[in-house]
């Protein structure tokens, strides 16, 4: 299309939610601009696309001035004259350019942001939404997710406060997308309240949600609960939680440090912890449940409960096809989480969903920790028909620019697009409610 045929490539250094620098990208077409930016994870998978920082002291290392250049000095002359509506061929430039396993040349920030500003710009050049641009390109009938939101932050984004990483819930009973947030915002209210009512100064962790000041991991489980009750609603019928245990974070070699316990677990008495979770609460599921160089323990615990929860990949994963595939075979986790920054350009996450698909995982397109304005992982996870989205909390613009577009796009899309509880339908909690419903 001679609309999209890309005619100027710029980037900016600009800034994130943890108020560190970032690269913005914009590309333009005869027909138009598409920008993006890219956004920071802390909590890393070694093997995710590496993002290029300048080090040294200022900024602590995290400046992104060179980053910005090899977008303009390198990347801006590959990809002038390139069409913008090929997302695939731009992309397959950009790595054929980098030349490095994990985007280290180029830098993976510098290459997200363009490869999203790609895909931006194309959909501008056909004048269509985003999110179409993204079903069109996947072959996928467009739906609109279910809400996976954070109620305490821990871990990484929380000083280590707590070990856990996401205390979440998701509200698979709701029939629209606008009553899984009006619900949440609830449990989020209830939260706050219940710590207030403790004695705890109310602030938030990096990605909105409350800061945990519990005694234990389970403390903030319980307190979970409680909220979720003053809020009105029965854990487990339509609010279900989710983790995300991050246990890269905190366990090597098959051990685990719980640094808030202060108690040390071996792969299997990590499992057994889980597991009583899982029996105690309604826990529909889990993200990162063993560390990252853990397979073995991957695969015992998907063995022993796969069929009840959820498992997600994440540090695990690193939305790379090719681990997906391996993890499938091997029997580990049976769901992605797709982070394109983690891939380093659309068409990586695109092939990881579509291998997710063919393996019957599930798939939930996730920001970071480090995030901002930009709206583009919403499209997507309408565009690919992920099922389910993770942006944080309720809270802070930075997140509620994400979830307040999947309420935009919502009014274009049928009643029926929302996909409600579809995508736990194997879980525990689909399990539960098929046999409440029967009774
Ligand atoms: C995660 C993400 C988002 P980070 O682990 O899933 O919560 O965190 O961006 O720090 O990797
Ligand atoms: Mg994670």
């Amino acid at each position: 299309m001679t609309g999209s045929i890309i005619t100027k490539v710029q980037a900016r250094r600009v800034w994130d939610s943890r108020g560190n620098p970032t690269v913005e990208v914009e590309v333009a077409t005869t027909s138009g601009m598409g920008r993006a930016i890219a956004p920071a994870g802390a909590s890393r998978g070694t093997r995710e696309a590496s993002d290029l920082r300048d080090g040294g002291t200022k900024l602590a290392g995290m400046d992104v001035r060179v980053a910005v250049s090899n977008v303009t000095t390198l990347i801006a002359p590959a990809l002038i004259g390139l069409d913008a509506g090929d997302q695939a061929s731009v992309d397959a430039a950009l790595i054929a350019l980098d030349g490095t396993p994990l985007k280290s040349r180029l830098g993976g920030n510098a290459m997200v942001a363009t490869s999203l500003a790609v895909l931006n710009a194309g959909a501008t050049a056909k004048a269509v939404p985003l999110w179409q641009h993204v079903a069109e390109m996947s072959g996928q009938t467009p739906s609109i997710p279910l809400p996976e939101i954070q109620i305490f932050g821990g871990g990484a984004h929380a000083g280590r406060r707590v070990d856990v990483q996401d205390f979440m819930v998701m509200v698979p009973g709701a029939s629209r997308f606008e009553e899984s947030m009006e619900v949440t915002s609830e449990i989020y209210r209830a939260a706050g309240a219940i710590m207030k009512q403790r004695g705890h100064s109310i602030g938030v962790a990096d990605e909105g949600g409350w800061w945990p000041v519990f005694d234990s991991n389970e403390q903030a489980l319980d307190t979970l609960m409680q909220a979720i009750e003053a809020a009105g609603e029965t854990p487990g019928d339509r609010v279900v939680i989710s983790l995300d245990i991050a246990a890269s974070e905190f366990g090597r070699n098959g051990r685990y440090r719980l640094a808030l316990e202060n108690r040390d677990l071996d792969r299997d008495q990590m499992i057994d912890l889980l597991g009583r979770w899982i029996d105690t609460y309604p826990i529909a599921s889990i993200e990162d449940p063993l560390s990252e160089d853990d397979p073995e323990g991957m695969v015992a615990f998907t063995q022993a409960y796969g069929d009840r929860v959820q498992i997600i990949g994440d540090d695990y994963l690193v939305t790379n096809a090719r681990l997906v595939s391996a993890a499938a075979k091997a029997g580990a986790c049976n769901a992605v989480l797709i982070k394109v920054n983690q891939a380093g350009t659309v068409t990586e996450s695109l092939q990881c969903m579509a291998t997710a698909r063919e393996a019957g995982y599930r798939s939930i397109v996730s920001a970071r920790s480090g995030e901002t304005e930009d709206t583009s992982i919403s499209h997507l996870s309408v565009g690919l028909n992920a099922g389910q989205l993770k942006v944080g909390s309720i809270t802070r613009s930075e997140r509620m620019a994400k979830w307040n577009e999947v309420l935009r796009i919502a009014e274009a899309l049928p009643p029926d697009a929302f996909v409600g509880g579809a995508p736990l339908a194997n879980t525990w909690w689909g399990r539960t409610r098929h046999v409440s419903t029967n009774q």
